[in-house]
């Protein structure tokens, strides 16, 4: 078959010749209606018989995969895509650097290559899991049709994870893909396996700064992984990143339109101080410093999910050629790191200090570092906006320091600016920087759903373009309930 294209002739789409791997597909086929159950249990509540304008891939060809139709969410068609494998790839880092990578688990690294995949597999029904109400309280059609099309590529990445343990991993692998369905994100007794995906998403604004923040540290995960020695996996990632960058548009370009609209109401209303909450939220619009503390929140909660700054996890993930570092091919270095040291962010004697550790056990951080850089760049968007409408507000990203449960600060207190404070300041002043449940109830206030074409609620301007170059009054969700 051509792996470019994808075959839909079985009940599972893909472009791994599954009609041919008749062991597999049974496996997948079996694990099917507890996902359906799953989805229809945990999946996105309500719209499950509307019609939704959705994006399906139809090949793995960069220069156009995805076609759009009316869909409705059960009918989706989750299928198994890898990107096109690279002829004579090799390991491109780690102890194995330049042998051919691996078609099959090397036996040695087979319990970490698990571990890697399912937790990789954990976050994706998770974050639907999390955002499963929010179709109820959407600022327009075409919000809703986005948060749907972020949910079924989410089920569609846990169906990816699903088939590398399916096919590579036997028994322990159909195990662990039935554990995927089992745990729930926020569950006391199975929740979730890492500390974001176990949160809620209240509102909006937190789904935005959710594909914001959060879904960018699966584009800088997934780029790691997409180095894999072990060749199905880096494929894998590789197709799962070109549906991610839609994500992270949703969160860079929900957020900019509720600054945008913020701005423009703060004007129309000649309110020259944006920090004063309550004149800007008696205009129905979310004030500036709330947004703010919505950001510390999500960027804090994300940077955990880089693990500890110095991880021997990390080191021997590398060592082993399964998980390099982002955009590894095109670092000018050994791609070994035996001897090279890269400066991590410590608590030194009270104070937080750069100290140079060893590269190998220091690639979370350095992982986080290029995550970091990268939401500086959304930040300067948003920053354009509050300036341009004549505002001397800027947001910024708390020091990493801050509100931190995993590594280096998470027994300290720090303020955003990272100054350490104690327990009993942490404690009257966090309201400051974090959402409060006041901040909570209003922006709960504004979530009154809009669901007539072309119209938007008030507290959120409507997008420059439409999907797929639809016009401004397009039916992106055909209601049905
Ligand atoms: N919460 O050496 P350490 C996405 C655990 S998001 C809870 O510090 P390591 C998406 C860790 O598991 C991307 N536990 O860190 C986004 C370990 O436990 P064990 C998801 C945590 O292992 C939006 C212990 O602490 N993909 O795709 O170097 C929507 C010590 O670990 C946390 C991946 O993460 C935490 N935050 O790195 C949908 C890639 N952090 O084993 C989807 C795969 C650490 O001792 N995962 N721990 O029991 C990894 O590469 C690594 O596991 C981590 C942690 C980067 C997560």
């Amino acid at each position: 078959m051509n792996y470019m294209n994808v075959d839909y002739s079985t009940k599972i789409p893909n472009n791994v010749n599954l009609s041919e791997d008749r062991q597999v597909l049974k496996a997948l086929e079996g694990w099917h209606p507890g996902y359906m159950d799953w989805w229809s249990d945990m999946g996105p509540e309500g719209f499950q018989q509307s019609l939704v304008y959705l994006r399906t891939a139809y090949s793995v060809d960069p220069r156009g995969w995805a076609k759009f139709d009316y869909v409705k969410m059960p009918e989706y068609r989750w299928g198994i895509l890898l990107a096109p494998q690279e002829e004579n790839r090799v390991v491109p880092f780690g102890e194995s650097y330049g042998e051919p990578a691996w078609q099959e688990v090397p036996g040695e690294h087979r319990a970490m290559l698990r571990r890697l995949i399912v937790i990789q597999g954990d976050t994706e029904p998770a974050s639907v899991e999390q955002q499963r109400h929010l179709g109820k309280t959407a600022p327009s059609l075409y919000d809703m049709r986005n948060l749907f099309q972020v949910n079924v590529e989410e089920g569609r990445h846990l169906w990816a994870m699903v088939y590398l343990l399916q096919k590579y991993f036997g028994r322990d692998g159909r195990e662990e893909a039935d554990e995927l369905l089992r745990r729930r994100s926020g569950d006391a007794d199975a929740p979730r396996m890492l500390g974001a995906f176990n949160e809620a998403t209240p509102d909006w604004l937190s789904f935005f700064m959710f594909t914001y923040f959060t879904d960018r540290d699966g584009k800088m995960q997934l780029h790691s992984l997409a180095q894999s020695g072990f060749d199905p996996l880096s494929r894998t990632c590789r197709f799962m990143l070109t549906e991610e960058a839609h994500h992270m548009f949703v969160g860079e370009t929900g957020i900019s339109r509720v600054v945008q609209r913020t701005c423009e109401a703060m004007r129309d209303a000649g309110i020259t101080d944006p920090t004063d909450i309550a004149k800007v939220r008696a205009l129905g619009v979310i004030d500036l410093p709330t947004i703010q503390k919505k950001l510390n929140l999500h960027y804090s909660l994300s940077l955990d999910l880089f693990g500890s700054e110095v991880s021997t996890n990390a080191a021997n993930a590398f060592n082993a050629g399964i998980k390099g570092r982002y955009r590894e091919t095109q670092i000018d270095d050994d791609h070994r790191l035996q001897n090279s040291t890269y400066p991590v962010l410590k608590l030194v004697n009270g104070e937080i200090k750069r100290v140079d550790e060893p590269a190998l056990t220091a690639l979370n951080m350095r992982l986080r570092d290029d995550y970091t850089q990268d939401c500086v760049k959304g930040m300067l968007r948003w920053n354009k906006i509050i300036s341009l409408a004549g505002y001397q507000f800027k947001l910024t990203l708390p020091n990493v320091a801050f509100h931190r449960a995993i590594g280096e600060f998470k027994d300290i207190h720090a303020t955003p600016d990272g100054v350490l404070i104690d327990d009993a300041t942490w404690t009257k002043r966090k309201g400051e920087w974090l959402p409060s449940s006041a901040d909570g109830d209003f922006i709960a206030s504004l979530m009154k759903p809009v669901t007539v074409s072309g119209e938007y609620a008030p507290w959120i301007s409507p997008p420059k373009v439409g999907i797929d170059n639809k016009p401004g009054d397009f039916e992106y969700v055909k209601i049905e309930t």
